[in-house]
Parts: C-alpha cells; structure tokens; sequence
C-alpha cells in the first residue's frame, strides 16, 4: 500500500462528522413532541460528554449529565430486555404501541442507536469511522451506563426476548447479562424470558438460563421461560395483544 493510499484513508477518517451526527440526533429528537423544544440543549449536553476526549477508555460516568437532562419517564412495569436476535421481536412487539417499552424506545436510547460516535483529544467535532476500534470506547460506554440506569428502571414483572434458536440464548458478558445484575427483589419480582423459537424444551437446555435462574433466586427474583414461535408473538402484534401474548399461555 503506497503512502499516498494511507494519507488519504487516514484523512478521510480524521474527516468530522459534525453536521450529519447533529441533524439525525435533531430529526430523531423531534419525534418525541414532547421534548422538541429541548432538543438543541440535549445535543449541546451530549456532545459536551465526549468532544475533544479520546474515544477510548471512556468512563461511563462521562454520560450522567446526559441521563440527567433526559432521564427515563417510562412506566418501570413496562420494561422489555432482549438480546442478540431477541432485539428483532422486541422491538417489533413494544414498536408504535402503548404496551412494553425497550431502552431503543426511550429518548436517549432512540437518539444514539444504530449510531458511531467520538471525539479525538484536543480537536473539535464529532467523528465515525474508528470510534470502536478499541474496548471502552464512546460507543460501549454508552450502551453500558444507558443499560444499567434502563434496567435499575425496572419493576415488578420484567420481560426478555431472547433468540431461542442459538444454543446458548445469551451471554452473561452482554449488555443483557449485565442488565440481569440490576434486578433486584422487592423492586423487581420476576424476570419472565420469552424464547422466540418454533423449537420446544430449549428453556431447559440452555446453561445461561440454569446460571441466570440461580443469579437471580440469590436476589429473590423469579424465574419463569417460556418458548414462543415467532408467528405466535406476530399475532398479538397483528391484535394488538400486549403481555397476554404468553401470560396466559
Ligand atoms: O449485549 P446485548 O445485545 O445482549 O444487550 C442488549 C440489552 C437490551 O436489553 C437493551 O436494553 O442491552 C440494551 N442495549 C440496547 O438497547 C441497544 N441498542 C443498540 C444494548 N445495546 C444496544 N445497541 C447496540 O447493539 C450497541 O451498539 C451494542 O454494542 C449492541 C449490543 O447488541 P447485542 O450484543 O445483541
């Protein structure tokens, strides 16, 4: 590879994504009625966390300001966890609906998912392409405080869909696992897993669910799995059927 090819990919990484990173966050932000008018005050506050900071071994903490300014209003009741493939069904079922609600649902979590973002020391701007090259970065950081302050949220029933397909559902390293080592009794009673699989017995398969269960019934959280086929949770989608989707099942 010549110098001149790696000048040019380093100059068109180092190129600020500024104005494209601030008008999806304010065309997002605007679909939320109820916060546009604050919408330029929560980007000021979220570009402030990481502008001009290394992207890299960035301190969750960083974000509090952020969760301060747009912190969960939801009902904790209403709180849907998922992981890997899970996220697909979650986030169909609680879409465009009064029923449960996902962190990607909630203000903050809309505003920054699907999305890169960093800064670099001492320069200005919001940038893309190498945010994620190393652990603990902007991004991670992020998902790991928005994961734990959503989950801290949550009372009473909680509900997760996992991708019952895989042989082990989840890893206890994911942001999942971590959000299961919020839940805490009397807050929190149960944790109810919902496996989107046409395939039958895979909640006692699965090692996660037996070590997950244990976890939880240390913290006096219960524990219940049931196995879902997809086209049954699209039904209830279809009819707009909320919980009743698999608690009365
Ligand atoms: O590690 P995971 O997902 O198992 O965590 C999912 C879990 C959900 O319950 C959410 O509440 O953590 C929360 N969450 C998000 O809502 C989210 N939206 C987008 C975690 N991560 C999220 N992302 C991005 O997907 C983020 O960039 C992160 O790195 C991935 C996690 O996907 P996963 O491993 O399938």
């Amino acid at each position: 590879v010549s110098v001149l090819c790696v000048t040019v990919a380093l100059m068109a990484v180092l190129i600020p994504r500024t104005g494209e990173f601030r008008s999806m966050f304010m065309e997002k932000c605007k679909r939320f009625p109820e916060n546009s008018t604050r919408c330029k005050e929560l980007l000021d506050i979220f570009e402030k966390t990481y502008v001009g900071k290394s992207p890299y071994y960035f301190p969750e903490t960083e974000y509090e300001p952020a969760f301060v300014a747009a912190p969960f209003t939801h009902p904790g009741e209403k709180t849907l966890l998922w992981s890997d493939k899970g996220g697909i069904w979650a986030n169909k079922f609680s879409k465009n609906r009064d029923c449960l609600v996902t962190l990607g649902d909630t203000l903050l979590g809309s505003l920054v998912d699907e999305e890169t973002w960093c800064g670099l020391k001492g320069l200005k701007g919001t940038y893309t392409p190498f945010c994620q090259w190393c652990s603990n970065n902007t991004v991670d950081s992020f998902w790991t405080i928005a994961s734990i302050k959503f989950a801290r949220h949550a009372k009473g029933v909680v509900t997760a869909m996992l991708d019952g397909d895989l042989r082990e559902p989840f890893d206890l390293n994911s942001f999942f696992g971590l959000e299961t080592k919020q839940l805490f009794y009397p807050r929190v009673t149960t944790l109810d897993i919902i496996l989107v699989t046409d395939k039958k017995g895979v909640c006692e398969k699965a090692t996660a669910l037996g070590e997950l269960e244990e976890s939880l019934g240390q913290r006096n959280v219960s524990y219940s799995c049931k196995e879902l086929p997809s086209s049954h949770i699209q039904t209830c989608i279809d009819n707009n059927v909320c919980e009743t989707c698999w608690s009365n099942l």
